[in-house]
């Protein structure tokens, strides 16, 4: 029997729909027990797909990993600590594939598709059975994709408050620990002109609110992080935009939730993920840069940390390494939010990474860094519209979490060599003595360097930077 029914979209706050929905993949495995035994029936929606393992690279099994070895030691860590793995809520257990020439496609059996307490009760029972088939060991949401929104704002509170207690009685049967929380201050209407960069300071008060409520939810369910993503924090057009103001009350709603943080004790990282464009023309957390800059401007550095979001980095002209390197640099590396763009698709398409050259130069940068603390590699990604099948969220995630194990194994094997950090070192070595030792350790000016070079007269001769021989000593390690 096939039914139609609406299916939300995170991005749309009027839920687009309608998809097939076919009968419930529900087996009440403890039947199976003699009537006798008090069994509690266990609610399984993925019957058929056990916990997924490690098989090895020859494995040509589709639900097992090749590379990702949880247990396995690599410079001195497991590859579960090191990846630190997290699924996102809003794609993976909301996302329906909605586009704006389509509805919803998205075929999930267990979702009634209302806004009701139970449906969302229900997901949170979903959501677990697929973390831990697939041994993830964090996840990651936005108020607004584990709870309904309410009549009014306290109601939108208490049915988020209703949905941590179960989340929190799931996190501590299964183990799994949240990576972060935050806001959705975007998708509802009210926030059309942004959230803390409004022009219509009743809806920062709103979003002064959320961010209360989401904080304390997130202190309760132990979560490492709490991250701000700029929504609509932006402007179409300059003609109707004071920047000025905006982003000095950006700047004065991240202090209130600095100062809040503390009230309550929040322990947690504060994340901020930089985005140019999209949904608003200019977004004002653009870049690690631009980021790293208002940060400071607003006595914010020692608060935050950056989450670098692949796609992200590529709309703003960047490479993700290059993201990384910049905030590692500055001490301001927190976590990852770990998608892919397409190169003809000039969007933020949030596809699963799965380009082991990607991933083995992202890790590599990673570890340069010491490695994720409270962060990890969270699949900020979707399945395509086309993928509208369950059983898709899963090749989907064993993909990405292989992707990753695979840089990780590359990246490592790199850094045993040190073949790169050799040559980079030696590249640089004018620094190491002499007069760039001079400029470096503060001590020349501009009268004894223009002694130095005008005895000397002209510059040592340049040597070649074998770009091209690099990346094929880079290409003999995947
Ligand atoms: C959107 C962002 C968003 C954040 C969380 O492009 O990536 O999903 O990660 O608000
Ligand atoms: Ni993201
Ligand atoms: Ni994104």
């Amino acid at each position: 029997m096939t039914k139609l029914r609406q299916f939300p979209n995170f991005y749309s706050p009027s839920f687009l729909g309608p998809i097939n929905c076919k009968l419930p993949i529900v087996s009440l495995s403890a039947l199976a027990f003699p009537l006798s035994l008090p069994v509690f029936p266990i609610m399984q929606f993925f019957p058929d797909i056990q916990k997924i393992q490690y098989e090895g690279p020859e494995s040509r099994n589709p639900l097992a990993f090749r590379f990702y070895n949880p247990d396995e030691v690599i410079e001195g860590r497991t590859m579960r600590d090191h990846m630190r793995f997290s699924i996102v809520y809003w794609h993976t257990m909301r996302g329906g594939g909605a586009d704006p020439f389509g509805p919803a496609t998205a075929e999930r059996p267990w979702d009634d598709g209302t806004d009701s307490i139970d449906n969302a009760l229900k997901r949170v029972e979903v959501a677990f059975e697929i973390f831990e088939k697939l041994q993830v060991p964090y996840y990651a949401f936005h108020d607004r994709d584990v709870a309904p929104e309410g009549k009014n704002i306290r109601e939108s509170h208490k049915n988020l408050q209703r949905i941590a207690e179960s989340l929190k009685a799931h996190q501590k049967k299964s183990g799994v620990k949240l990576l972060w929380g935050t806001a959705n201050m975007f998708s509802n209407p009210r926030f059309m002109h942004g959230a803390a960069t409004t022009c219509n300071a009743d809806v920062f008060a709103y979003a002064a609110s959320q961010v209360k409520t989401a904080m304390e939810v997130t202190k309760e369910l132990g979560g490492e992080n709490y991250v701000f993503w700029g929504g609509r924090e932006g402007y179409m057009t300059q003609l109707n935009t004071d920047m000025k103001r905006e982003i000095d009350h950006l700047g004065r709603f991240l202090n209130l939730a600095v100062d809040y943080a503390k009230k309550i004790g929040f322990k947690g990282q504060f994340l901020i993920e930089p985005k140019p464009k999209e949904p608003t023309k200019h977004q004002y957390d653009s870049d690690a840069a631009a980021c790293i800059n208002f940060l400071r401007a607003y006595d914010l550095v020692p608060y935050f940390k950056l989450n670098l979001e692949t796609n992200h980095a590529t709309l703003a002209g960047h490479t993700m390494m290059h993201e990384l390197d910049y905030s590692g640099m500055q001490g301001m590396l927190g976590s990852i939010d770990a998608n892919t763009g397409d190169l003809l698709l000039g969007w933020d398409t949030d596809q699963f990474p799965t380009d082991f050259y990607l991933t083995a130069q992202c890790m590599l940068i990673i570890l340069k860094y010491g490695g994720f603390t409270t962060g990890g590699v969270n699949f900020d990604a979707k399945v395509r519209r086309e993928s509208f099948e369950p059983i898709d969220l899963f090749h989907a995630h064993i993909g990405g979490m292989d992707a990753f194990a695979r840089g990780l194994r590359i990246a490592a094997e790199i850094r045993k060599e040190g073949f790169f950090d050799g040559f980079v070192k030696n590249r640089y070595r004018s620094w190491d003595s002499g007069i760039g030792k001079e400029i470096e350790s503060g001590k020349a000016n501009f009268d004894t360097l223009d002694q130095y070079i005008c005895e000397k007269g002209e510059v040592d001769k340049n040597e070649s930077g074998r770009q091209e021989f690099l990346e094929n000593v880079f290409n003999r390690y995947l």
